[in-house]
């Protein structure tokens, strides 16, 4: 009998740490597929974050480094210019990217450093118990905004894909999300456009992944999932922000 699916391969053993319903799992699995895929294993290079996904240099069998708040894109841009042959990508969290690195990211777009940054959007500070993130959404409730986020005294939420795209800078951005098998695949197209963008030397990409936290949205997974669907998606709309130019199948 023929194998139809196994482990891929760019993933370690190590099993995952993150809570039942978190996708977190499903966005490194799709990562890893692309890493396999496109056999760039034994050059790429995580840029690991802050956040719960903070331990994925145990997950992704792949080189990688670990970046203090929020600086990965920084650290990234540093071994990618040291090391120009080497595929680098860092994987951040919203707390991560949009509050303590908002400066970092901003600058690599708008240098259109040849990187890839996975952007896990799940509108709060999961690691840390569930505070308020820049892109909790207005009237969300969290532990620093426990009667719901209030725009006058906590400011409004940041779309990072469309603030980007202000940017004369990045050449791909892309908001997907996982939270079904039909997105799911949509979500692995895009990754992989922007792995390969890098392979060609194509510039700055970044794919923002909306993501469950059932832990701190205090849901089971499945109202997580609806709440992706109903909440998160009305806020933050999918499709393709910027793509500057074709990228084809084969690299
Ligand atoms: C400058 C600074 N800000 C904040 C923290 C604490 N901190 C570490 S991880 C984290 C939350 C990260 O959340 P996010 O990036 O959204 O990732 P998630 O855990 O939700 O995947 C916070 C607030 C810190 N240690 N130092
Ligand atoms: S706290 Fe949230 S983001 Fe962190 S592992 Fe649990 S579900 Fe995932």
């Amino acid at each position: 009998m023929g194998v139809v699916f196994e482990r891929p391969k760019a993933l370690t053993e190590e099993k995952f740490s993150y809570c039942p319903g978190c996708h977190h799992g499903i966005i490194h699995r799709l990562v890893a597929e692309v890493i396999d895929e496109l056999g760039i294993i034994d050059n790429t290079v995580c840029v690991s974050s802050v956040g719960c996904s903070v331990v994925n240099y145990q997950f992704f069998a792949t080189d990688a480094i670990q970046a203090a708040h929020g600086r990965a894109p920084a650290a990234a841009t540093g071994v990618k210019r040291a090391s120009p042959d080497s595929i680098v990508f860092t994987y951040q969290g919203d707390g991560d990217l949009a509050a303590m690195g908002t400066a970092e990211i901003i600058h690599a777009a708008a240098r259109n450093e040849n990187i890839t940054v996975v952007f896990v959007n799940n509108a709060i500070y999961g690691m840390t118990g569930g505070q308020m993130a820049p892109t909790t959404l207005k009237g969300q409730k969290t532990t620093t905004s426990p009667y719901g986020r209030d725009s006058k005294r906590e400011g409004n939420p940041i779309r990072v894909c469309e603030l980007l795209n202000s940017l004369d800078g990045p050449a791909y951005l892309e908001r997907v999300s996982v939270h079904d098998p039909k997105h799911v695949i949509r979500a692995k197209k895009a990754i992989k456009k922007a792995f390969q963008l890098q392979v060609k030397g194509g510039g700055f990409s970044l794919v923002e992944v909306l993501s469950a936290c059932p832990t701190n949205w205090h849901l089971s997974p499945l109202a997580a999932i609806e709440w992706v669907k109903q909440e998160l998606m009305a806020y933050y709309p999918l499709g393709v922000f910027r793509e500057a130019g074709e990228v084809d199948g084969e690299c």
